[in-house]
């Protein structure tokens, strides 16, 4: 009979130990083989915290627009670098 290790994760919200939430990772060997980790054949348990949530951060600009270039101009330009590049390498 072939064994396979299994793990299952399962998401956990704000606890005393981990005040952001974190995820519990059950691993262990599926004993007799039916494709699920059960209680008895978990070998090992391990709980990483979430990090905090930062602060935000103020809103960037969108786009192409922090270059000078409206977002249809920036395409627009490309083709014509593009079309301009293909021409340079041309036999
Ligand atoms: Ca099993």
């Amino acid at each position: 009979m072939v064994t396979t290790a299994r793990m299952v994760t399962t998401r956990f919200d704000a606890s005393d130990t981990c005040p952001a939430g974190g995820t519990r990772i059950d691993s262990g060997v599926d004993d007799n083989g039916d494709g699920a980790l059960s209680d008895a054949e978990v070998d090992t348990t391990a709980e990483p915290c979430d990090g905090a949530l930062g602060a935000d951060a103020p809103p960037g600009e969108s786009g192409c627009a922090s270059m000078g270039l409206p977002l249809p101009g920036a395409a627009a330009a490309l083709a014509l670098a593009l079309r301009r590049r293909r021409r340079s390498v041309a036999p």
